[in-house]
């Protein structure tokens, strides 16, 4: 799913799911509030990393931001949110912990504004300018030369070409210029609390977000990001940084906040993870059959062999020669001002909807990474 923010056109989104739940222990000894990984006092360098990558310094108050004028009791913001007393069970967080973080947020009414009006499905040709402009293939076309040297490196290591990455992080976040700049704390909250429709999804985040900060070393009230929880120059949701946000440049920091040699490594990372399959000849190819509209499947989740298509009469553009009878192959239609449009996709257009379910996302990540590649 992916949406723009109203007011602001150019703004992407990353919702991934299917990610594997799998936590691992994490106790945050009872040291104190301050001893609280997430709002421990780092040392020098640390808290100068930290400063320098939100672009923030740390506040007297975690919460004076978004705070409500008064916290609930104890008692009661743990019945009203059972599910974070099962994280406690869970022995994943300490009650106290998550009561002075939590309690005292007011929810992001805006938050909950802009989640619903992503719903509205905007046709193709409309959402596509919102992505893929002069500018956004000057700038990738800029950022190929000037880290030729590392794309290479990660194409090297994960075999995903670097138009692709390049492409992902200019629709994410124009190339590192607008990474959102609301609380990812208040935000994962208000979702998790305030939007029944996806609430576990965003409870889900908010314990990889906490998990995250105490990992990393990150201030969780300081960090922003989009409206829906995605962070840095990848726009990744916290679950899917916890897994596939490398440190590629070594220095042993995962930063996909300002430091681009790892954003493009880590956009890999998450391709590469997802299936993305080297060498494959073709994304996608247009065709236009008649009977298409009644083999579209709504999810990419069941391809079906080439051979099988064949079978339906499906043909290819003329002049193009076919892909092996067992490879697997969707099809996508995407709505155009003028009528509908029809594409074979091919197994790594799957894979970037694993990024973003949307097959309108994929479409512009794929004609993006087309119109860059050298
Ligand atoms: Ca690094």
């Amino acid at each position: 799913m992916i949406t723009t923010r109203p007011g602001n056109t150019k703004k992407a989104c990353v919702m991934s799911d299917g990610i594997d739940r799998n936590d691992g222990p994490a106790s945050f000894p009872d040291q104190g509030r301050d001893s609280f990984p997430c709002f421990r006092s780092p040392p020098s360098q640390r808290r100068l990393f930290l400063q320098g990558m939100m672009g923030v310094a740390l506040l007297s108050h975690p919460l004076a931001v978004f705070a409500a004028s008064k916290a609930p009791s104890r008692q009661r913001f743990f019945s009203e949110h059972p599910w974070l007393q099962a994280w406690v069970e869970r022995g994943l967080f300490e009650s106290d912990r998550l009561y002075d973080l939590l309690a005292r947020i007011k929810p992001d009414k805006r938050v909950v504004k802009w989640m619903n009006h992503q719903a509205e499905a905007k046709p193709y040709n409309q959402y596509r300018t919102l992505f893929i402009s002069e500018n956004r293939i000057k700038g990738g076309k800029n950022r190929l030369k000037r880290y030729a040297k590392t794309l290479q490196a990660v194409e090297e290591k994960y075999q995903v070409p670097a138009e692709v990455v390049v492409a992902l992080w200019g629709i994410e976040s124009s190339y590192g210029k607008n990474t959102g700049g609301f609380s990812v704390l208040r935000t994962l909250f208000t979702l998790s609390t305030g939007y029944p429709r996806r609430a576990s999804f965003f409870r889900t985040q908010l314990r990889h977000f906490l998990l995250l900060c105490q990992e990393e070393g990150f201030a969780p009230h300081t960090l922003k990001g989009s409206y829906a929880g995605a962070m840095g120059q990848a726009q990744m949701i916290p679950e899917t940084m916890r897994r596939y946000a490398v440190d590629f440049d070594g220095d042993g920091r995962r930063d996909i906040f300002h430091t681009p040699v790892d954003v493009l490594a880590s956009i890999a990372s998450f391709l590469a993870g997802h299936g993305w399959k080297a060498g494959e000849r073709y994304t996608l190819l247009p065709v236009q059959t008649p009977n298409l509209k009644n083999l579209v499947s709504p999810s990419l989740d069941k391809m079906k062999p080439w051979h099988w298509w064949q079978a339906q009469q499906v043909q290819l553009p003329e002049g193009v020669s076919p892909p092996d009878p067992n490879q697997s192959v969707g099809l996508v239609r995407l709505k155009e001002k003028n009528g509908l449009r029809y594409h074979l996709v091919f197994t790594n257009f799957r894979v970037i909807t694993r990024w973003n379910r949307s097959s309108r996302f994929a479409m512009v990540v794929h004609e993006l990474a087309e119109q860059i590649r050298v």
